[in-house]
């Protein structure tokens, strides 16, 4: 879609990709582009051919962060009056799965913004980090909460305190990224895991990511109650008679996302 300034937003086929586009800059995320990577998620959700999204950047750069130079001078009355960053959790509302395809740098919003998605793929050359400290300031978009929940509370600890980054091995052994491929195969092999996503009945695939993102914000029993009940409702669609029956006739199964 040629509305947009600072990404780029495409259909191809039942996936909708988002690249951020703003090089010269290294995709540091302003105001601007966090504007528009928000309408242009909330376009792939409504649209009913779109099974699931990527985020990606270049091959430099996924972002390196918020734009320094467009909050160098936010007072803090700026900042409250204003909820700075208050809309960039709107990305989480999404409903449909989300692929951070990482290569190059994820760094401070960056990274929080990589987390935000459902599944980060990393390119090889993929750098991660909270190198906010170094700036006289903090995380502010949940890295301190969602990286302790990915990689645990010594090494969230260690980036969010030093500023250290990982690469994208150590991203993978940690838990932080779910797979490290060959810089050049980075789109392909997220797309690939994309069109798998979206190749499902929408409406599990959709229960199947509320059900996981519960165990955020429950105890594990009222999380394990949530999930049953999902599953539970399953039993009410059209999409698991479908799937289970397919099974039992060896055939493949037709969705109706319902
Ligand atoms: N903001 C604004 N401009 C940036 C940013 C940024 N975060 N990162 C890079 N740029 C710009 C540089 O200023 C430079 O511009 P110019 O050509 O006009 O001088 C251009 O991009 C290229 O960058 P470099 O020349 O520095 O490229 P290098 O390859 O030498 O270095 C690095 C790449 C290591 C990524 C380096 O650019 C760097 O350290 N960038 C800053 C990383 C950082 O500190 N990020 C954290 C930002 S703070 C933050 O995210 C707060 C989070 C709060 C929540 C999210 C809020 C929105």
């Amino acid at each position: 879609n040629s509305s947009f300034q600072y990404i780029l937003a495409e259909k191809k086929g039942r996936v909708g990709l988002v690249t951020l586009n703003r090089p010269k800059s290294l995709n540091a995320l302003s105001d601007g582009l966090i504007s528009e990577i928000n309408s242009a998620v909330k376009l792939f959700q409504e649209d009913k051919d779109v099974g699931s999204i990527i985020i990606t950047g270049s091959e430099k750069a996924f972002a390196a962060g918020a734009d320094i130079k467009e909050m160098e001078k936010v007072t803090l009355p700026d900042a409250y009056n204003n909820d700075l960053l208050a809309q960039w959790h709107d990305l989480t509302k999404i409903r449909k799965p989300i692929i951070a395809a990482v290569n190059g740098y994820a760094l401070g919003g960056g990274c929080e913004l990589a987390m935000m998605c459902d599944i980060i793929i990393a390119g090889e050359k993929a750098v991660f980090g909270q190198p906010e400290i170094k700036l006289g300031t903090i995380p502010g978009c949940g890295g301190t909460q969602r990286l302790i929940r990915a990689i645990g509370k010594s090494k969230a600890m260690e980036l969010v305190l030093t500023g250290n980054n990982l690469n994208a091995i150590e991203a993978e052994k940690a838990g932080l990224v779910s797979k490290v491929v060959p810089v050049e195969e980075l789109l392909t092999e997220a797309t690939k895991m994309a069109e798998k996503i979206a190749s499902y009945s929408q409406l599990t695939v959709a229960m199947a990511k509320e059900a996981v993102n519960a165990s955020y914000e429950l105890t594990l029993q009222e999380g394990i109650r949530f999930e049953r009940r999902m599953f539970h409702s399953t039993f009410g669609t059209h999409d698991q008679k479908e799937g289970m029956n397919a099974f039992v006739e060896k055939r493949t199964p037709t969705w109706h996302n319902k």
